[in-house]
Formats: C-alpha cells, sequence, structure tokens
C-alpha cells in the first residue's frame, strides 16, 4: 500500500481503472483502454462503500431460531459452522450442504469456492449468481466457437468498427465509459444500431434503433438473416472456409419472411432491411447481445441467431470484426472459468470429462473418484433449498438472491427452510438478515486479486487501505473452514499463491491462465487468456486463424423461435421487463447505501407509456400496482414515450414492496438454465 494505488472499480464487467489514496479518493486512469480517464457515478463515489454506516464487522449468529442475529467470536462462527455442516454431511450425505458463489469475487476466490465445495465438503452442490447473467451467451459461444470469452477482441475495436448491432443492451447506463468507444466510431463515420424494446440513453444515440416486442429477438435475427440471404449478402467463401452446418440454418430461416417477422416482433420491415443492409455495407462489424437478448427462456437459442447473422456475413474471426457478448459483473468472465459453475472444473473443464477430472484431481492433490459430479443450475439449486431431496444448508459469497432471484419470495421461503445458511458480505443485505450465521468480509479495496474484464484480460485489482478491525477475507474464512474440515489440499489465505495454484489447475484448458503472472498483469496492463506459457504473448483476438473446434470452424445452429414462456391475456395483457438504471447496481446492497446514488435514483419506478397509463387510470408519479400470476410490486409511474405502449420496464434494484423479482416468473432455458427474467404477463392498476 503506498500513497496512491492504480487499482479497477468494485462493480461492473468493464473493470474501469481508477486509482485511490490511502484516503480513499477516486480518480480515474488514463492508461486503462477500457476508460482511459471516464467513470461513471457509480466508479466516482466507489469510495463510499468503504464507510457505509452499517459495515459488517464482526461475525453474527442467530441462537435460536426466530431469534435475533448476535455478535460472536470468529471461532465461536467458524467452528459452529464447521461441526453442523460435519453432521448434516454425515447424517444426510455431502449433497445435503451446498454453496453459491458470486461473479463479482475475483479468480482467486471463485476458483477458492469452487474446490471449497469439491473437495473440502465433496458437495456437487454449486452454482452462481452468473447462471443469471451470462450463461445464455456463454452456451452459444461454447456450441458455436467451442470457446466463450466476452468481446471478441480489445475494447478498443468498437472505435475502429464500421457498424455495431447491440442487441439488448443499454451500455449508456450500464457501462457509461463504453460510450466513448461508440462515439469514437461515430466521429470516424461509422453507425450504431441498437434492439431494445424501449427508447433508452443508448437507443437515443443510435443511427438505427429497432423496438421489438419482448422475447422475439429470435424471430428479427433470424429475419434478418433472411434478408441477407435474399439481398445477397452471404459472405460464400467464408461460409464455406470457415463455418460448417449453414444449410440446416438456410433451410430454417427461409420461414423467416420479413412480414411474417414484421407481425412476430412489431418491428417494421423498412428497418430490418436498413439494419441488414447497413451491417453488410460495413468491412469491420460487430455483433454484441447483452441481457435483453439473454434473458429468455430461449435465451442460448437468440443468441445463436446473432452468431448465425455474424457467421453468414463472414464476421467472426475477422480482426475488429465478430460476435461478443457484452458481460456483466466485475468479475463476469473469470468467475465463469473457475469452477463455481455446477458443471465446471477450472480452466472452463467439465466436471464430466474424465480427463480434465483427473488434471484438476492432481493439482489439488485427491483421488479424481472422490471429486463429485455436476449438480443444480442455480434457480434449480435455490428451489431445490429445505426440500426432502434438496440441501439442507447453504454457504453464499456474493449475492443477494433476495432481491436478485426470480420469483424471489419462494427462494425467501426456500431459505428460511434450511436448517442452516451461513452468508458472507460486507453490508447487511436482505439476504444476510435471513442468515443463522453472517461472516464480515473484507471488500474490494482492502485486499488484492485478479479479475477477468468483458474483452477477456486478467487485471490486477490491488488493496490500496487497511481493511477494518474485525473482518476477513473470504480466502481466510475458507480456509478456516478448510481446516476445521479436515480437508485435503492447500488453502493459502495469499491471493498471490492462490493464483499460482489457479494457473496451474487452469493449464491446458480452454481458459488457460498458466503463462499469466501477477507481474506480466503489471508489466504488460493486463494479459489476456488464453495464455499457455509465460512467454506467450496472450490471446486479444482467439479467432483469428482458427475456431477452437474439433474441425477448426465455426458452427451454425438452425434455431426456431417459440417466443416467451408466459404470453400476454386478458388477466394479465401487459408485457413487463425488468432490467437497470445508471445509479444503482444489481440487488441494491452496495449502491442503495450510497447517498449520492440514493439522491440520483431513490426509489423503485414503473415506466410505462402515456397512453396505457391514461387507459389504466395511471398519472405521472402515482403508485402503480404491477401484478403477475407469481405476486405483486409497487412502483411510482413514469410516463415515457420511449416504451412500447405493450410493454413496461422495472428496475430490480430494490427489495420489499418494490421489489421487481416479486413478479419474474421461472422458466429456463433448457440449455443454460438462464430464467426469464426479461418478460412475463402482468396487468397494472393504481396502487391503494
Ligand atoms: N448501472 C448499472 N450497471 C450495471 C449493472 C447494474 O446493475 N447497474 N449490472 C451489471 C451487470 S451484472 C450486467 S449483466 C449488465 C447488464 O447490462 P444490460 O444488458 O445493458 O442491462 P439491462 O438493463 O439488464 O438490459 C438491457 C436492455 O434490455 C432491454 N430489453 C428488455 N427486454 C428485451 C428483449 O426482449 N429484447 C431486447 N433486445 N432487449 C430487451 C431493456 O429495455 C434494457 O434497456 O450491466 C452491468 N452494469
Ligand atoms: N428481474 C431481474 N433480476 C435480475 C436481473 C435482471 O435483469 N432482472 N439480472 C440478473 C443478473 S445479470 C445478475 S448478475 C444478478 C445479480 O444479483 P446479485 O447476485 O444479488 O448481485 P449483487 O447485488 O451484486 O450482490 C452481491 C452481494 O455480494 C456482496 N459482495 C460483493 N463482493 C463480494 C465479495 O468479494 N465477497 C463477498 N463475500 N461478498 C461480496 C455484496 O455486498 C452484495 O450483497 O441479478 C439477476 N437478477
Ligand atoms: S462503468 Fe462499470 S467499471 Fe466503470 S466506473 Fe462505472 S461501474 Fe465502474
Ligand atoms: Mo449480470
Amino acid at each position: 500500500m503506498t500513497g496512491t494505488t492504480p487499482t479497477h472499480c468494485p462493480y461492473c464487467a468493464l473493470q474501469c481503472g481508477m486509482t485511490l489514496t490511502r484516503d480513499a479518493v477516486v480518480a480515474p486512469r488514463d492508461d486503462v483502454p477500457a476508460n482511459r480517464g471516464g467513470l461513471c457515478q457509480k466508479g466516482w463515489s466507489a469510495a463510499e462503500l468503504l464507510t457505509v454506516p452499517d459495515r459488517l464487522t464482526t461475525p453474527l449468529v442467530r441462537r435460536a431460531r426466530g431469534g435475533p442475529l448476535e455478535p460472536c467470536t470468529w471461532d465461536e462462527a467458524l467452528d459452529m459452522v464447521a461441526a453442523r455442516l460435519r453432521a448434516l454431511a454425515a447424517a444426510h450425505g455431502p449433497d445435503a450442504v451446498a454453496v453459491f458463489g458470486g461473479g463479482g469475487l475475483t479468480n482467486e476466490k471463485a476458483y477458492q469456492l469452487g474446490k471449497f465445495a469439491r473437495i473440502a465438503l465433496r458437495t456437487s452442490q454449486i452454482d452462481y449468481n452468473g447462471r443469471f447473467c451470462m450463461s445464455s451467451a456463454a452456451a452459444a459461444s461454447n456450441r458455436a466457437f467451442g470457446m466463450d470469452r466476452g468481446l471478441p477482441g480489445p475494447i478498443t475495436d468498437v472505435a475502429a468498427a464500421d457498424v455495431l448491432l447491440l442487441a439488448g443492451g443499454n451500455v449508456a447506463e450500464t457501462m457509461p465509459p463504453f460510450m466513448r468507444h461508440v462515439a469514437r466510431l461515430k466521429e470516424a463515420g461509422g453507425a450504431l444500431v441498437v434492439i431494445d424494446p424501449r427508447r433508452t440513453p443508448t437507443a437515443r444515440q443510435a443511427d438505427l434503433h429497432l423496438q421489438p416486442t419482448p422475447g422475439t429477438d429470435l424471430a428479427l435475427a433470424n429475419g434478418l438473416l433472411h434478408l441477407a440471404m435474399t439481398e445477397g449478402m452471404l459472405d460464400k467463401d467464408y461460409i464455406a472456409e470457415r463455418t460448417t452446418g449453414f444449410d440446416a440454418v438456410r433451410t430454417v430461416v427461409n420461414g423467416y419472411w420479413p412480414e411474417r417477422v414484421e407481425r412476430i416482433t412489431g418491428v417494421p420491415v423498412a428497418h430490418m432491411r436498413e439494419a441488414v443492409r447497413m451491417l453488410a455495407a460495413g468491412r469491420r462489424s460487430l455483433i454484441l447481445t447483452a441481457r435483453g437478448a439473454e434473458q429468455h427462456a430461449q435465451g442460448v437459442d437468440t443468441v445463436s441467431a446473432f452468431i448465425n447473422l455474424a457467421l453468414a456475413l463472414g464476421l467472426p474471426g475477422t480482426e475488429g470484426s465478430g460476435y461478443g457478448c457484452v458481460t456483466g459483473q466485475g468479475n463476469g468472465q473469470g468467475g465463469r472459468e473457475h469452477g463455481q459453475k455446477a458443471d465446471q472444473l477450472p480452466g472452463y473443464r467439465r466436471i464430466d470429462d474424465p480427463a480434465a477430472r483427473a488434471h484438476v484431481a492432481g493439482v489439488w492433490g485427491v483421488d479424481p473418484a472422490d471429486l463429485p459430479g455436476p449438480g443444480r443450475s442455480a434457480y434449480e439449486l435455490l428451489s431445490a433449498l429445505g426440500t426432502a431431496d434438496g440441501p439442507r444448508a447453504m454457504l453464499l459469497f456474493g449475492s443477494n438472491p433476495v432481491v436478485s432471484a426470480p420469483r424471489a419470495s419462494a427462494v425467501e421461503e426456500r431459505l428460511d427452510a434450511l436448517d442452516l445458511l451461513v452468508v458472507a458480505d460486507f453490508v447487511p443485505s436482505e439476504t444476510v438478515r435471513r442468515a443463522d450465521v453472517v461472516l464480515p468480509t473484507a471488500q474490494w479495496a482492502e485486499e488484492s486479486g485478479t479479475m477477468t474484464n468483458l474483452e477477456g484480460r486478467v487485471l490486477r485489482r490491488r488493496q490500496a487501505v487497511p481493511r477494518p478491525d474485525g473482518v476477513r477475507t473470504d480466502l481466510e474464512i475458507l480456509a478456516g473452514l478448510a481446516e476445521r474440515l479436515g480437508a485435503p489440499g492447500a488453502w493459502s489465505t495469499d491471493p498471490a499463491a492462490v493464483f499460482d495454484e489457479l494457473r496451474a489447475a487452469s493449464a491446458g484448458g480452454v481458459a488457460d491462465y498458466a503463462g499469466i503472472t501477477y507481474r506480466r498483469i503489471e508489466d504488460e496492463g493486463g494479459v489476456f487468456w488464453p495464455c499457455p506459457s509465460e512467454d506467450h504473448p496472450g490471446t486479444p483476438r482467439p479467432f483469428l486463424d482458427r475456431f477452437p473446434t474439433p474441425d477448426g470452424r465455426a458452427r451454425f445452429v438452425p434455431v426456431e423461435h417459440r417466443g416467451p414462456a408466459e404470453e400476454v391475456d386478458a388477466e394479465y395483457p401487459v408485457y413487463l421487463t425488468t432490467g437497470r438504471v445508471l445509479a444503482q447496481y444489481q440487488s441494491g446492497a452496495q449502491t442503495r447505501r450510497v447517498p449520492e446514488l440514493v439522491k440520483a435514483s431513490p426509489e423503485p419506478f414503473v415506466e410505462l407509456h402515456p397512453d396505457l397509463a391514461e387507459r389504466a387510470g395511471i398519472a405521472e408519479g402515482d403508485l402503480v400496482a404491477v401484478r403477475s400470476r407469481r405476486g405483486e410490486a409497487v412502483g411510482r409511474a413514469r410516463l415515457s414515450d420511449a416504451i412500447r405502449a405493450d410493454t413496461i420496464f422495472m428496475p430490480f434494484h430494490w427489495g420489499g414492496r418494490g421489489r421487481a423479482n416479486s413478479l419474474t416468473g421461472t422458466a429456463l432455458d433448457p440449455t443454460s438454465r438462464m430464467p426469464e427474467f426479461k418478460v412475463c404477463a402482468a396487468s397494472i392498476s393504481p396502487a391503494d
């Protein structure tokens, strides 16, 4: 810790570079390509997190069911947790204990958490909130390219593109400095095309805005490909040389003629035609998806439809062009590579692959036969808690599902049905308040580790300030429990040592970090994976020569539009979609504690079209009751003609009465198990 420490923002996947003084003064860095001198309001006010008045600084335990959470010592808390976990596993088997992680955890923590589940608890029941975030794009990328790595190249490629098509992303609010790259693209004569049911701050800056009904992007992407076919815009040489499976896609896409797609999506044919012409005219084009297109029960197929379009136009694997997804959480990328996912081992290995098991078991010093198999996905895990054949205890690091999980009231019931809920956090979130044991952790600027940003660039987060007395790091907590459980393997509390072990565990995997060292990250301003050895330069653009599939070609996947799992009807006549606002982050556990952000975005709201509002007897500023088949939520009406008249929007950053996830449905994508956060059927009325 010197006077001023160069580090990165505690929030989103852009991982803007910032410096922090020992007195916690934040300033943007200009040596980090993602933000070069810019920060959003959350970044500027990030130091406030270090001094929130209700910071957790002592372990808490609930000694009697229904009783209060009371302070205790670390030994009492960890001894108690270890003893109860042992007893539950002895009585019901190791799968009686579950682990839930987060995409905000550093690579070191995510790795250690996955290892802790597999060899300290020997449970298969681990998953994480990235399932709610990146899983659809990840699955579609894997099946097309054999690899899932956020953007196809450095973020500076955006400025050099001729066209950027952004499907379901509102980066002007969710990653404001991203718009600097878009501004450069526009200055150089490039164009931005946005697909969003709302005319968002991002869409307002677009050259073309397509405004579909929620849940219809797949049909729209197929329709765009249909037009590219009929207008002779396909890159036939590329399709022949670098891909397989186009014929099956052509057959399916024949059925998506423009007028039919207009009927499904509500997007005029002329707009579709213009979008395709812009894409095909560009020499370098980027197609990016974000949660608006992905958080659907057919999210994987929707992303496949956009990848098919990109492949047919010859974009992926061409410098400056391609398909990518805009990763969300701070370590949304690295957090999905090193084993906190139910079906995964470090290095993006599959847990059901015998060679992967042998390699990782070797690094951990255990018998491969002792590693558990794949477990339940996040929502399935949450909904199994406390049921007859589900887990009876859960350890949770880095998520606040009481606010952020779909059908959250049912999740609350499941959490309350557990024999033991242990939550590690630094603030008393809605989920912390339901815990039996609370473990206060260090945060962000009080510890160090690595994060992998949306580009696939591994960065160093450095400790800038001392941590408060009484708190421990997540690595220390895991080491303390592993010791008490008599776990095999090494449980270092030093992030650098854990990273070295992660490097060995990832070696030879798809996400190969073997050649990345803390020193190199510092000297080179981050290193792109895969990086198999210390003399390897890292891989900013992974697909230039070949795709990491067995035959080196990218795979087209034919996909059909099925529509949302829940359609509107007479009782629930409007589509509800959910998402984010600039000044709040996720479940709000952090940002609702920062006064400046609360001032900017004080309360839940319902965005709706004036025509819809008039029909429902609702005026600007009224409290609106929104109902769905799952429950009710209340927010203040914000009338805006920027949203479709058949759709309402609620941000999901609040708990209590304003909780959007009291409404959301539980349909899951069959492949990614992503919940359908972005569309369900709802009704509105003035609230009493
Ligand atoms: N301020 C802020 N920034 C954040 C976060 C935050 O909570 N707050 N979270 C971070 C994380 S984890 C993530 S995942 C990213 C998310 O970043 P984004 O994906 O940009 O954010 P969202 O607001 O969830 O959704 C984007 C847009 O999808 C639109 N949408 C809704 N339904 C549909 C649909 O059916 N089709 C299409 N095409 N669009 C639709 C919404 O209107 C919304 O404008 O943001 C990251 N950055
Ligand atoms: N309706 C609706 N619901 C959604 C979404 C949506 O668009 N609509 N988006 C989904 C998406 S994309 C996401 S990513 C999820 C996010 O939702 P959550 O998983 O709830 O994420 P956060 O609110 O970031 O919660 C992180 C918690 O962990 C704590 N924390 C942060 N860092 C650390 C750490 O290093 N260690 C420990 N122990 N704790 C830490 C924070 O204080 C906070 O309490 O929400 C999903 N839910
Ligand atoms: S855009 Fe993301 S990383 Fe950058 S300052 Fe804002 S929250 Fe932090
Ligand atoms: Mo996310």
